[in-house]
Order: C-alpha cells, then structure tokens, then sequence
C-alpha cells in the first residue's frame, strides 16, 4: 500500500489487470454517423453512412481495445426493415468481429409521436408506440442481444396541458406488455431524463419513476443511468449506490456534459465523477454488479467519431482502473473511524495514480495494441474510410430552418 493509501506495487498491477479483464463497454451505432446539435451538422468525410459502416468502425474500435466486442442498434436509424434486417445484421457480426447490442427502440421520431408515445391521450397511437416495443423485443431475440433499451421523449412543454397523472397509468400498462413479451435471456432498461425534448415535464424525469415503472413492469425490468440526464449538482453515485442496493441498476450510457445533456468524451469534463461511480459499483456486493451494460452514448459532432470512440473506451478503462486501486479495506476502517481527511486521501488518492502504464501493460499482455489511439493513426484507417466515403458524406448538408 502506498502513503495515500491505494494499493501500490504488485498487487496494483494484479489488480488493473484483473479489473480490465472484466471490463466491457458497449459502443453505440450512431456514435460513428454523421448526428449534430439542433443548429446543423458539420459532416465529416469519415462518418459512416451505412449500417454496414457502422459495423467496419465499431469492429476497428473493438480491434484496437479489444473492451468494446459490441454495438447498440436504434431501430429505426439500423433497422429500417425491422426484423427483416436481422439476416443483414447477422451477416456484419460475422465480417466485423462485433456482436449486436442493446437493442433501442425509437419511439421519438415519427410525426405522430409528437404529443407522447406510449404516454399519448390517444390510445391508437400507444397502441403503435407499445407494437413498435414488441417488435423491438422480437428483434433483441432473434439477434440474441440481452437488453432492450427504453428511452421515452415524452412529455410536454406547458402546464396543465396534460395530465401527468393518466399518463402514469398509460406507461405503466405498455410497459408490462413490453415487459410479458421479453424471452428468458432478455432485460428490459428503463431510461430517465428530466429535460429535453420536452421541457415543462418529461413522463420519466428521474431514477424514481424509471424504478418505479420497472418494478411494476416486472423483475427482468432495470433502470439504466445516462449520466448526461441529470440536473446539475445531481450526485450521480449516490442514485448509483441507490440502485445496486435495490438491485435495480441495469446499465448506464456514458458522456460527459458541462450543462445539459451535451454527449461529450466521457470524462472530459469531470473525470473524477466516473471515478466515483465506478468506485461505489467495485464497492458493492449487489448481484446486480455482474449485470450491469456499461454503454457509451455519444456522438460528436466536431471530433472524429472513430478517433472520440477509441478515446472514450479508453478513457472509461483508465477510470475504471483508477477505481480498482482504491484500498477499499482501509478505506472502510477511515470511514468507520470517521478519519475524515486521511478517507479522503485514501480515496482521491488512487484517483491522482497515473494507471497508463499499468493500462499499457495490460494491453500489452492481452496482445493488444499498446497505444490504441497512435495505432488508429498508424494504421491510416481513418483516412481510408474517409476517401471511401468523403462523396457521400459531402451530399448530406442539412440546416436546421
Ligand atoms: C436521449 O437523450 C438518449 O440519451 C437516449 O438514450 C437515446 O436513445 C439516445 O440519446 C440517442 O441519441
Ligand atoms: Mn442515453
């Protein structure tokens, strides 16, 4: 153990490694598309505009770091056929080396949707929104991908001029249908967000009405936490420690913000936040620790996608072993003791570490490239894609009005 009481020498290489070793991230289809704020987009030469390409990049982010062996799908923007595409989808795992994901409905997009989804007064239009769901469920089942990944725009934007209360109900019931339909291997992530794009209510605001909707849907029902859906000041891992006491905590979608949900690198702006919550996952004994989908939901609009989604996986690695060097032992004891300044220390402690080596070492050992962001320029893939695809990508300009 060292003065600031992490682990140190040996022992904390054992452990990066052995933390590494367990550690998966999920990298999402539409972090490698050409997306952009409400403003416009800034197309890139290299964005991927076809599913296929989604595909080639998540495969390349997965060679690289060898931690992220899958890939989210939002139906509408992958699967426009729907289960029609599953042969398709089948066919890219197998070239690519990346397994489909969590499976996203998207409940957000189509011109009826624009007063609620399943949260709608109008019952035809739940009724779409709940059939949207089943067949989300019927593709997460062919494909053999474990969790379908509920995320609701609903909600309105003055008072009085919904009823929050009926609504509730109207959740509750489409939920639980979604919830019968899931097979015995499938998860049901119930995601919360207090804002945007509504902005007087959303029907899912915040981890107690997504806990609530998922214990009343049933017990494959869990609540993932997108770290960018909080108020400010929020303590994120505290609704973490929460859930994992619950067992309720299902997954996350990683990114980082300054303000509101602004979908950057995760750990840009406060790496020191994810230190924390991986902190308190490695401090529980919840059996929900082992189910826990750690995802990445970003895109970047100014930074190159494939170059921002090497950074992130390898950035949540680093965190994530900054958290495994804690001396957790110790730690409890200065807890106890309420030996305040040395508790911190003991924890901030292990956050200051520079694990890189260690990280490096790991890879290294794994037969992994050593440097994944040199061996993504190296490698000139980037520039390949982007003479491949630049002509297409130059096509898709879009404004905002
Ligand atoms: C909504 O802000 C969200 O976080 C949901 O997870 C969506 O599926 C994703 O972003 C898509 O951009
Ligand atoms: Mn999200």
């Amino acid at each position: 153990m060292s003065k600031d009481g992490s682990v140190s020498g040996a022992s904390a290489t054992e452990r990066v490694f052995a933390a590494l070793d367990g550690f998966r991230i999920e990298v999402p289809s539409w972090g490698f598309a050409n997306t952009g704020t409400r403003f416009g987009k800034f197309s890139q030469a290299a964005a991927a505009t076809t599913l296929e390409e989604k595909f080639a990049d998540a495969g390349e982010v997965n060679r690289l770091t060898g931690a992220s062996p899958t890939v989210a799908l939002h139906v509408l923007w992958d699967l426009p056929n729907g289960k029609g595409d599953v042969p398709e989808l089948q066919r890219l795992e197998k070239k690519y080396g990346v397994k489909s994901g969590s499976i996203n409905p998207n409940l957000f997009q189509a011109q009826e949707y624009k007063y609620g989804s399943i949260a709608h007064p109008s019952a035809e239009i739940r009724g779409n929104a709940l059939a949207h769901l089943l067949d989300s469920v019927e593709i997460g089942r062919a494909l053999g991908s474990k969790d379908v990944s509920i995320w609701l725009a609903d909600g309105s934007n003055y008072p009085g001029t919904q009823s929050m209360g009926k609504r509730i109900k109207w959740l509750e019931d489409a939920l639980a249908a979604t919830h019968a339909a899931l097979g015995d291997e499938q998860r049901m992530l119930i995601e919360y967000k207090p804002f945007e794009p509504a902005f007087y209510h959303t029907d899912i605001a915040d981890w107690g009405m997504a806990l609530s909707l998922a214990r009343s849907a049933g017990p494959k029902a869990r609540v993932l936490v997108d770290t960018g859906h909080h108020l400010q000041g929020c303590n994120i891992e505290q609704i973490v420690t929460w859930l994992l006491h619950l067992n309720a905590l299902g997954g996350f979608h990683f990114n980082d913000r300054k303000y509101a949900d602004d979908d950057l690198t995760l750990g840009s702006i406060d790496p020191y936040q994810l230190f924390r919550i991986f902190h308190e996952i490695l401090s529980s004994d919840s059996p929900s620790v082992a189910g826990i989908a750690y995802m990445i939901d970003q895109s970047h609009n100014l930074k190159g996608k494939v170059e921002a989604m090497v950074q992130s996986v390898v950035t949540a690695q680093e965190l994530f072993a900054k958290a495994a060097l804690v001396d957790r032992e110790r730690l409890a004891k200065l807890q106890q003791s309420c030996s305040l300044v040395e508790a911190e220390e003991a924890f901030r402690g292990a956050f200051w570490i520079d694990v890189r080596p260690m990280v490096k070492e790991w890879r290294e050992a794994r037969k992994l490239p050593a440097e994944p962001l040199a061996e993504l320029k190296a490698s000139g893939y980037v520039e390949a894609i982007g003479k491949e695809r630049g002509a297409k990508n130059a096509k898709s300009v879009s404004s905002y009005a």
